[in-house]
């Protein structure tokens, strides 16, 4: 870890079931057992029903979709909606316990429905809290394998990530998870350290493509994280890569150590 840095906030966002509970899972014990650092785990996921590590902050002890949905007779999705209304209001609770904790690093795990979580305002309310006290903290955009198999997902992945980070006001760092199940695929990371070929062939798929390359080009000339890391929540495979690429994003002093 950085000397004299405090403690780093990392957000796992993404679509429903791309594995973020199983990556702060997995990025915890990577960090506790290989680096000896102190972790905090925080579920702010309403309507969990089964969380593969014992969270130190937990969000349904204070709101609990699944009680909601009886109690106010809504369905699954206005149940999450009401839910994530009540986070919102009580953002403060979430960002103190946040603020308060001892740890080198706190790991934020969040609702499945990521739309409930990004297109209202509890995300940006928690990172404008956060920001407040000033803490290095970067999102993890998890994405299941199958999502990237062309240049346009490339592209897409790209341009949503960007779209996230304007929308969250921190960096966001594209996470490509269960690799151990994707190997046989042709998968983009491969050919990211080469954007030259990626934007050459988006020229040659027509205007649409063109727009793709420029927007491509934008982004790579802005670009802070320059790989996507290719990881396994299950057999703990590019943990190193991944906690390097947060460790470049949150640390200026560029020491690993
Ligand atoms: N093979 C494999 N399976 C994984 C990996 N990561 C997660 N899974 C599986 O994918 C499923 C979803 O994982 P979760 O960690 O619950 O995903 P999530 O994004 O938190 O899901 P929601 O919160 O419900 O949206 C589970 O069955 C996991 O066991 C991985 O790296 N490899
Ligand atoms: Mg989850």
């Amino acid at each position: 870890m950085c000397k004299g840095m405090g403690k780093t906030l990392v957000m796992f966002i993404g679509p429903a079931g791309s594995g973020k509970s199983s990556l702060v899972h997995a990025y915890s014990k990577w960090l506790e057992e290989e680096q000896y650092l102190k972790v905090f785990r925080v579920n702010l996921d309403p309507a969990a029903e089964y969380i593969p590590y014992t969270p130190d902050f937990d969000i349904r002890l204070y709101v609990d979709a699944h009680r909601i949905a009886k109690e106010l007779g809504l369905g699954p999705n206005g149940a999450l909606v009401k839910s994530m209304e009540m986070i919102s209001e009580n953002i403060g609770i979430v960002a103190e316990a946040i603020d308060k904790a001892e740890a080198d690093f706190v790991l934020i795990d969040t609702p499945g429905q990521m739309e409930v979580f990004i297109f209202r305002d509890v995300a940006y309310k928690l990172t404008e809290a956060l920001s407040k006290y000033g803490r290095e903290f970067v999102a993890v955009f998890v994405l299941d394998g199958d999502v990237i198999r062309r240049y346009e997902d490339y592209a897409f992945i790209s341009i949503m990530s960007v779209a996230l980070q304007a929308r969250l006001g921190i960096d966001v760092v594209p996470v490509i998870n269960k690799i151990d199940i994707a190997r046989d695929l042709r998968l983009m990371g491969d050919v990211i350290s080469d954007i030259d070929e990626v934007v050459e062939y988006l020229k040659s798929v027509g205007v649409y493509g063109e727009m793709l390359a420029k927007i491509m080009d934008t982004i790579w000339l802005y670009a802070k994280a320059t790989r996507v890391p290719r990881v396994s929540a299950k057999t703990m495979e590019g943990m190193e890569e991944l906690h390097r690429i947060i460790h470049e994003l949150t640390c200026s002093c560029g020491d690993l150590t």
